[in-house]
């Protein structure tokens, strides 16, 4: 019982612990990935982006891609060929390194204009980070951390388990 109420009690302790270091990785449409006619701006009206969360675009890359666009292209769902933003790979990690506006389309045939193929979001700063230019700084130790607190965090639990034993 007590021993029970140990591991519980244990396990929360890590996640809040993990959850409270780590950044977000959102998966742009959850299980529906990047797809036709999804409602994105719903998807992401109750989501709050962070400098240092990630999105990932998940799609078929024969059908899809992801174009990095301004407002406007946005708003008018432009589509330039010699945009070097396009990303093709069908499983794109996105870093949100800066705070502001990000505008995201598919760039195939009418998928932005007709489709619902569009996604704007609003990064929100790091508030408790002081440093000044904060951009690189962010996402080098968000990484390094990240492995660090989870591989903690295993090694921890793993000799909590044979303790047990
Ligand atoms: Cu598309």
């Amino acid at each position: 019982m007590a021993a029970t109420h140990s591991i519980i009690f244990f396990v929360g302790t890590l996640i809040v612990l993990a959850s409270s270091v780590s950044a977000t990785e959102y998966i742009v449409g959850d299980e529906s990935g990047w797809t036709l006619d999804f409602d994105y701006q719903a998807w992401a009206k109750d989501k709050v982006f962070i400098v240092g969360d990630t999105l990932v675009f998940k799609y078929a890359n024969s059908a899809h891609n992801v174009m990095k666009v301004n407002g406007t292209g946005f708003q008018q769902c432009i589509v330039s060929s010699s945009n070097n933003g396009t990303l093709t790979s069908g499983r794109d990690i996105i870093p949100l390194q800066t705070p502001g506006r990000k505008w995201y389309i598919c760039g195939v045939g009418k998928h932005c204009e007709l489709r619902k193929m569009k996604l704007v979001i609003t990064v929100l700063p790091q508030t408790m980070t002081p440093a000044p230019s904060p951009v690189p700084t962010i996402g080098a130790s968000a990484k390094l951390i990240l492995p660090t607190v989870y591989s903690f965090a295993v090694a921890l639990f793993g000799s909590f388990m044979l303790l047990l034993v």
